[in-house]
């Protein structure tokens, strides 16, 4: 046991289930460590949770000698769906390894260089959309920047296309997807005997994991039956084809499976949350946003961005670095000691303990950040205060071997993504009073935020047609 670490009074059977306010989600919890310290330990269903929020305790817990990836509860739950599929397999498992082979030159810069392309394509369709429907139209900038996101891991990653944008309803995989990750999450709050006893969700639950299935296995079908033209080659391709280097194995159909909703769960929920945030940020912040526009207008001029001007869009990575500063949309992991250990010179933990790092209030400390941690401002990752910053400060995209595969695909979606609409659009909150209201799953996204949108006046030059390699299967 763990008698140091500080504990809110545990109640009779429940133990401090009814600390987790559903309604507060991970805010619930970061009301606990202001109330309880960067270090508390919660008695709940499945076993002893510790929360963990300042940089000095983050930084031992990123130590990857003593500690390794856990899968704690909400996880093992999406594991129930998303299978041995990267994010959800034991780091032990022989596919967490083969996998993380295979896939990580398949998002490495040679790669992202080869979906800038496919990334144009469905960013276009967006910004032309909005365009088309004029300055009148109320833009629910979660719900298209879902669709962008969707629709960009799907076409960048599978060359499928699911044509989100131009369907008033999300294909049905979003919803099954949403549904199940919500599900997930509360799983955690109910007592076992709750969870048998509650069955239309279990059935609704058992449909949607069907129909994610159903959705991943065509897709793999689709490309065996039609391979993709000559000379043209995607992480699907990837996935099916290639042989571990260790190994020489392949990935079975039933992991290839789980690594296509994985990547569909991964790749979207979370970036999407990060486009909606910033512009949430830049709405209140108008002259960072005033910046960000002359910073794309000096960098771009009236030309459509290339590739090669993403790595001189540097104030853009600023703005998205504070916003997932403040606002990580995968707002925690979780690790576990390998022996029995103690952590801050005083707190033991046991081997296997759920130690949550709760990214957000880590994000706040105000050791590292200041006072002004709740303010929204890039400088902080301007060059040389980024590199001044301590350890394991900033840990939006997880740790280590364990940490985010897609971070550079999804700063290259969203850095050309908010490039190109600064370029084209003035862009005002359609609700001035807006107040931020979080919607969480396992990731977290702001809800209800509403834009309009005004052309501005400028001719974009296209970017020679020559240079565009969209995957198009039915170019075959
Ligand atoms: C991962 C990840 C993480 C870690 C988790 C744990 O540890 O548990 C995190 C934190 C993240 N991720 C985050 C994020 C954010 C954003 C924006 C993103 N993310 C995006 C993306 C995209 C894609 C595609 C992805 N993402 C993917 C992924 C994967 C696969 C994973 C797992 C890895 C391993 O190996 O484990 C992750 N991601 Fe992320």
């Amino acid at each position: 046991s763990t008698p140091l670490i500080p504990q809110p009074r545990p109640r009779p059977l429940v133990g401090n289930l009814p600390d987790l306010d559903a309604e507060k989600g991970i805010f619930g919890l970061m009301e606990l460590a202001d109330e309880h310290g960067p270090i508390y330990r919660l008695d709940v269903p499945g076993g002893d949770l510790v929360v963990v929020s300042s940089q000095e305790l983050v930084d031992e817990l990123c130590d990857e000698s003593r500690f390794d990836k856990k899968l704690h509860n909400p996880l093992r739950n999406v594991r129930d769906f998303a299978g041995d599929g990267l994010f959800t397999a034991e780091t032990d498992e022989p596919n967490w390894g083969a996998a993380h082979r295979i896939l990580m030159p398949a998002f490495g810069p040679a790669a992202l260089r080869e979906m800038f392309d496919g990334m144009t394509d469905i960013a276009e369709q967006l910004l032309l959309k909005w365009e088309r429907q004029g300055t009148g139209q109320r833009i629910d900038v979660s719900d298209n920047t879902t669709r962008l996101t969707l629709d960009t891991i799907a076409l960048c990653s599978f060359s499928y296309r699911f044509n989100s944008l131009y369907s008033d309803q999300m294909h049905p995989f979003v919803g099954a997807m949403v549904r199940s990750l919500v599900e997930s999450g509360e799983r955690g709050r109910r007592l076992p005997l709750q969870n048998r006893l509650m069955l239309r969700t279990r059935h609704q639950y058992d449909e949607d994991k069907r129909l994610m299935y159903e959705v991943a296995d065509q897709i793999i079908a689709d490309r065996r039956r039609r391979p993709l033209p000559d000379g043209q080659h995607d992480i699907l391709d990837t996935m099916l084809e290639a042989a571990d280097p260790r190994t020489g194995e392949r990935l079975s159909d039933e992991n290839v499976r789980y690594q296509l909703v994985t990547f569909l769960i991964a790749g979207h929920e979370t970036t999407s949350g990060l486009l909606t945030f910033t512009l949430y940020e830049l709405l209140r912040n108008p002259e960072i946003l005033a910046r960000a526009r002359a910073h794309v207008d000096e960098v771009l001029g009236d030309r459509a961005p290339r590739y090669e001007d993403l790595a001189r869009l540097g104030y853009l990575d600023q703005v998205f670095k504070e916003s997932l500063r403040l606002w990580p949309t995968a707002p925690a992991f979780a690790v576990q000691p390998f022996e029995d250990t103690v952590i801050g010179g005083r707190y033991p933990v046991s081997a296997g303990q759920t130690l949550l790092v709760l990214i957000p209030q880590l994000h706040r400390d105000p050791a590292v950040w200041g006072e002004q941690a709740e303010a929204f401002d890039p400088d902080r990752f301007a060059f040389d205060r980024a590199a001044a910053l301590p350890p394991n400060a900033w840990k939006p995209f997880g740790n280590g071997q364990r940490s985010c595969i897609g971070r550079g695909f999804a700063l290259q979606e969203a850095t050309l993504f908010l490039a190109m609409l600064l370029q084209r659009f003035d862009i005002t909150a359609a609700d001035p009073d807006y107040r931020l209201h979080v919607k969480q799953t396992l990731t977290m996204k702001p809800d209800g935020l509403y834009v309009h949108v005004r052309r501005r006046e400028t001719t974009i030059v296209p970017t020679a047609p020559a240079a565009r390699r969209v995957a198009d299967p039915e170019a075959a």
